[in-house]
């Protein structure tokens, strides 16, 4: 990459105003492409003084000022097989991902962090801790604020502990970890992907350059990390909730312990956090191997467990109203997340969900159910789908709303004072939301005014 040419930035959202300011801050030439025809120029323009005078084009390229590009950017949401990247690329101009970009930038240690479920949670607790011996950590990426955005304020001593998506990991190329970890794998994102194959091909692209000075983070209680332990290019170690392994973290009777040369040690007491559920004590061994393999002593990782709280909209209490309680896990955002939440539900639960189609089955989500969900309220793209998989298995209390204010008065109407109305889509929020963020923040504002 040099500042000689003009650099094209593909998709104008997050990661793409952020890569423009990174390229325009650093003296590179930078002009932004999105396929919305309809965005607002001048709004985009005003997102920093960096981009007053920023070249935007909407929809379509004129072929002259194509051949003035001299390489290309894509955002996490733009699919390397759009029209434009294959033509971009059919012209040998070089494209990268907006991690890759960032990537350039960055000086200090990486810790990359992926798997389709937990991500948020193991990153922010990573986060959390190793705060407790670094000066400057700096949590970036998937979960909400691009990895351009502080790439280039890295310094030597500073640590950068990233989310990283499939989407994001599918166009890494120089990108180093020192340390990585993928939490599980399970169907996501299939739609862009097309395979399970493919799809977890790029998750294991986290380990992209890593060599056995480096550590990966791997859950042996998954069929594809298990597997991935055999082939992965850094040092392994390993978690599970399901065995009691002979080298790594596993649980035994609440707690989590490490084993290691025949040595077992008690490393820390579920009891001493908040985070509930199987899939939280997961997050947090992936979270304790990480922050070891980071020379934190382990009692100030126990201290840093101890004083964390779960990230808004997973499995996150709102409110109780005539004796219903409420909780928003929109960021359930495909059937593995969705089977967690029913699981940490302890009494009948209305749950509401549909949205985006990324094309996975939801059988696996349905038979989860088990007696504990007695109503399922549905919307958006997916909805019929759902209510036709649900019938398959003899669920048949289906309710439609046309939007989530229904969604939420419906299912408050058939909930029974010490139920749950829980909001789980087991779908993105994508064509009804911007993001799943604000179709949990949206819920909790209807819980909120619904009347006691
Ligand atoms: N666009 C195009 N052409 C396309 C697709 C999109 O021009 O073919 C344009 C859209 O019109 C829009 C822009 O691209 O203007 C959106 O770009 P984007 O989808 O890459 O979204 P960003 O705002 O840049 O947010 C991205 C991540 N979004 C996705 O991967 C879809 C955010 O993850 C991330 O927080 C952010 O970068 C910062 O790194 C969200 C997400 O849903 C949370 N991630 C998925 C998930 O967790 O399941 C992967």
């Amino acid at each position: 990459m040099g500042p000689e040419g003009k650099i094209l930035i593909i998709g104008a959202g997050k990661s793409g105003i952020s890569s423009a300011c990174l390229l325009l801050r650093n003296g590179y030439q930078a002009e932004i492409y999105d396929g919305n025809e309809k965005l607002d120029v001048e709004a985009l323009r005003g997102k920093s003084p960096l981009l007053k005078d920023i070249p935007v084009y909407l929809g379509k390229i004129p072929e002259k000022d194509m051949d003035q590009i001299a390489e290309a950017v894509i955002s996490p949401g733009v699919s390397p097989e759009i029209p434009l990247v294959q033509e971009l690329e059919g012209k040998g101009k070089k494209i990268i991902g907006e991690i890759e970009l960032a990537y350039h930038f960055a000086k200090g240690k990486i810790i990359g962090i992926t798997g389709t479920n937990g991500k948020t949670t193991t990153t922010s607790l990573v986060g959390e801790i190793l705060k407790k011996k670094y000066k400057d950590v700096q949590v970036a990426g998937n979960i909400g604020n691009p990895f351009t955005d502080v790439a280039d304020q890295t310094k030597e001593d500073t640590v950068s502990v990233l989310e990283l998506s499939s989407f994001q990991l599918e166009t890494v190329d120089t990108f180093h970890a020192d340390v990585s970890a993928i939490l599980n794998i399970t169907p996501d994102h299939l739609d862009r992907h097309h395979t399970m194959e493919n799809y977890a091909a790029c998750k294991m692209r986290v380990t992209n350059r890593q060599t056995k000075q480096d550590t990966c983070v791997l859950n042996g209680a998954n069929e594809y990390t298990a597997e991935f332990a055999g082939k992965c290019p850094a040092h392994v170690v390993l978690f599970s909730s399901e065995e009691e392994l002979k080298d790594g973290y596993f649980l035994r009777d609440g707690a989590i312990l490490h084993a290691e040369g025949g040595k077992e040690e008690k490393v820390f007491s579920l009891t001493d956090t908040t985070l509930i559920g199987t899939c939280n004590a997961e997050n947090i061994m992936a979270a304790i191997a990480i922050c070891r393999a980071m020379d934190v002593p382990m009692e100030e990782i126990a201290d840093a467990i101890k004083a964390f709280r779960a990230v808004p909209h997973r499995i996150e209490y709102v409110a109780t109203k005539r004796g219903v309680r409420f909780y928003n896990d929109s960021k359930g955002t495909n059937p593995d997340a969705a089977i967690q939440a029913i699981k940490a539900m302890d009494a009948k639960t209305c749950l509401i969900a549909g949205g985006y189609d990324k094309e996975i089955p939801f059988d696996d989500w349905i038979k989860a159910f088990d007696g504990k969900v007695k109503k399922l309220v549905l919307l958006g793209q997916t909805a019929q789908i759902i209510a036709d998989t649900a019938k398959k298995y003899g669920f048949t209390n289906i309710a439609f709303a046309g939007s989530l204010e229904e969604a939420v008065k419906v299912s408050y109407e058939s909930a029974e004072p010490g139920e749950i109305v829980l909001l789980s889509p087991a779908c993105a929020s994508w064509g009804m939301f911007p993001n799943y963020e604000v179709r949990g923040d949206m819920f909790k504002d209807y819980v909120r005014t619904l009347a006691e």
